[in-house]
């Protein structure tokens, strides 16, 4: 059949059916055009759909995504070449991915294969070492036996290198010699993390002293029996009532139950390589601690201490971000009560409304120094690991408002009308009500990496005076010990709390020789030796919560209410303080017999409880397990029973409840937000 004329000229026929043409070598110009919009179309859907990919949604406005686009595109550069396919035979399995890579001969391997797998394998190594950070469930093995690299700068103990992957090792060491120079430049320091998935091994730390040994598994068995009876109890509560068997809470947390225990016992299970019991706290932590709507008054002191302190403690030994990001929830909810016009906070904040006051006793509403004096360890370092100053402009002003005031003697006065900034009565005490304001100022500069010369001085000039005026010699027995100051007036009393201050003499001495270390380190000593009497002469072997001095009697309670003991940590934190910087026998002993003497009068089968009287043979309990007996008692004995690069007191500084915060410049766990 001819052509009709009306067909396209192009069409060929067979047999009376179209077919197609093979022949012609180009297309006419509307082929041209349907061809090139197709292309087009194709690229332009292409190319939007970058926009759509995950990485590149977050971006705020458009501008950005562009040129976030572009920029990723420009990276990937080679890598958007579709790679030339392999010839090959078998196929092999990588890490977490499948059968993915086919294997050329492999007598005879394509080098550019064997670098494409290299990549592929490291990168997907990262990703799951991203993915473990995002997830942050995994537990960085902490460096707690020791850095030492404190006079070092620039490498990385021995006993660190063991703990962590190479190429960590590396990382630390050119950081810590970045610090170095960037120290000297801004004072600041920022050492990576060293990663790693492993929970501290149970050993770790582990004295070659057989009997140490024996003591410290001892130690630990009492954790577990104080923690398992909390859980199986009073999960979730504050505090165990171990005779009733049920929740307890002190009016210092309000009427929430907000697991103190279990915030406050943390590090210590954490530090005892108990695993299970620490991942099981975690989960809580995880799940339950939420300030948000909480109708109760809490201490603004106490939740610092035990829950801020605890929380950041549990960070730096695991680098875990929950931790951290907790610790600021619930520090962000303390900062109403710093609405003073003086900048002094409140002693107890309503954590839903922000109301905010001070306890009715205190001096006519005067905040109380060992309060307020107690949050700079871990009001700095939250601000170094958020980023966030607010925290450390809040200390920092506290001091200054401090350092500014005229001061009886050159005393601090226990209490501070946060309205009008002046002193209340002039009661003065190393014990309670005072205590911990003298801890945090040498403990301020010992976390600096001794920086702060500000807090140093300050705690010289503050001991010196205390020395003076309020150390007394005790007229039969020769104890020294520090009384008390009431208008002038001393009191010759001290509290248990005050015990710890053999320890504070020690460590203020030893980290700084000068004229007066010599003597002071002899002042840590018969402080130490007093609080030891105040143990030894009583029924159970365990101290009073105060003791006297008068021509009657020495180193011992008078009142009734001044016999009981409720679990208390200040005379075992000096005995392993003294421990460590004396190598004297003694305080290890000291430290058993206190244990001995507890499992016998403080056991119970539901947990450990404090006791009334401790001149009684046998003493009625009071049914608290307190939550610092699990922060404090235990974590000391523990350490009193352990080699020294246990949280190396070179590389941390307690807080006042015992919760290890790292030292700047120094432990490379610090983890400073950069
Ligand atoms: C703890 O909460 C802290 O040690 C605080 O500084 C004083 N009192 C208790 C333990 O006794």
């Amino acid at each position: 059949m001819a052509s009709t004329g009306i067909l396209p000229t192009y069409q060929r026929f067979v047999n009376g059916v179209p077919v197609p043409s093979f022949s012609r070598r180009s297309f006419r110009p509307r082929e041209k055009y349907l061809i090139l919009l197709v292309f087009l179309t194709f690229g332009v859907v292409c190319f939007g759909t970058f926009f759509f990919l995950p990485e590149f949604r977050g971006s705020s406005g458009t501008v950005n995504s562009v040129y976030n686009v572009y920029k990723h595109m420009q990276k990937a550069g080679p890598d958007l070449l579709i790679p030339v396919p392999p010839h090959g035979h078998d196929f092999s399995e990588i890490p977490g991915g499948g059968k993915l890579i086919r294997h050329d001969d492999l007598d005879h391997p394509d080098p550019h294969k064997i670098e494409d797998k290299a990549k592929l394998l490291a990168k997907i190594e990262e990703d799951v070492e991203l993915d473990k950070i995002k997830s942050q469930k995994v537990l960085e093995r902490p460096e707690i036996m020791g850095i030492s690299k404190k006079h070092t700068v620039g490498s990385v103990s021995e006993s660190l290198k063991s703990l962590l992957p190479p190429q960590s090792v590396d990382a630390v060491e050119e950081n810590l010699v970045d610090n170095l120079n960037l120290e000297k430049q801004k004072n600041i320091v920022t050492i990576p993390p060293a990663p790693s998935d492993h929970f501290p091994d149970t050993h770790q730390g582990e004295d070659p002293d057989p009997i140490a040994q024996e003591r410290r598994l001892k130690v630990k068995e009492m954790m577990k029996h104080a923690w398992d009876n909390y859980v199986r109890y009073a999960w979730g509560k504050n505090e165990l009532r171990p005779l009733s068997r049920r929740g307890h809470s002190a009016s210092i947390f309000g009427s929430a139950s907000l697991g103190a225990t279990i915030v406050d016992g943390l590090d210590t299970l954490y530090i005892m390589g108990m695993e299970e019991e620490f991942n099981q706290g975690r989960e809580w932590i995880a799940n339950n601690l939420d300030l948000n709507n909480m109708n109760a008054d809490l201490s603004v002191f106490e939740t610092n201490i035990r829950f801020v302190g605890g929380l950041l403690s549990c960070y730096a030994l695991t680098g875990d971000v929950m931790f951290r990001d907790k610790a600021e929830h619930v520090a962000e909810k303390l900062l109403p009560a710093f609405k003073t016009p003086t900048g002094i906070p409140y002693a107890l904040v309503n954590v839903r409304t922000g109301a905010s006051k001070n306890y009715g006793w205190a001096s006519g509403g005067a905040s109380i120094l060992s309060e307020f004096g107690t949050l700079h360890l871990e009001f700095s370092y939250l601000s170094d690991v958020t980023g966030n100053p607010i925290y450390r402009q809040k200390v920092e002003h506290i001091r200054q408002v401090l350092r500014g005031m005229e001061k009886p003697r050159g005393l601090y006065p226990n209490y501070l009308n946060p309205k009008t900034g002046k002193w209340g009565q002039n009661h003065m005490s190393i014990g309670a009500l005072g205590d911990s304001f003298y801890e945090y100022l040498l403990k301020a500069w010992l976390q600096s990496g001794k920086e702060d010369q500000e807090a140093r001085e300050m705690y010289d000039e503050a001991l010196a005076r205390l020395i003076q005026h309020m150390l007394q010699v005790s007229q039969r027995s020769k104890l020294m010990y520090f009384s008390d100051m009431k208008f002038d007036r001393l009191e010759h009393k001290m509290d248990h709390l005050a015990c710890f201050s053999g320890g504070l003499l020690g460590l203020g001495a030893h980290s700084l020789k000068n004229e007066v270390s010599e003597r002071y380190m002899d002042i840590a000593k018969g402080i130490t030796n007093t609080c030891h009497e105040s143990y030894d002469r009583s029924a159970t072997k365990l101290g009073p919560e105060s003791f006297r001095f008068t021509e009657a009697l020495e180193a011992k309670a008078m009142k009734t209410n001044e016999k009981y003991y409720i679990l208390r940590p200040e005379v075992i934190e000096s005995y392993l303080v003294m421990w460590r910087l004396t190598k004297d026998q003694k305080y290890r002993d000291w430290g058993w017999e206190a244990v001995e003497a507890i499992e016998k009068h403080c056991r119970v089968s539901g947990g450990y409880s404090g006791i009334k009287n401790v001149y009684l043979e046998d003493p009625q309990k009071d049914d608290v397990q307190q939550s610092f007996f699990l922060a404090e008692t235990l974590k000391y004995l523990y350490l009193l029973f352990s080699d020294d690069s246990l949280i190396s007191f070179d590389d941390w500084v307690f807080n006042t409840e015992a919760h290890p915060l790292p030292i700047k410049g120094i432990n490379p766990l610090y983890r400073e937000f950069v």
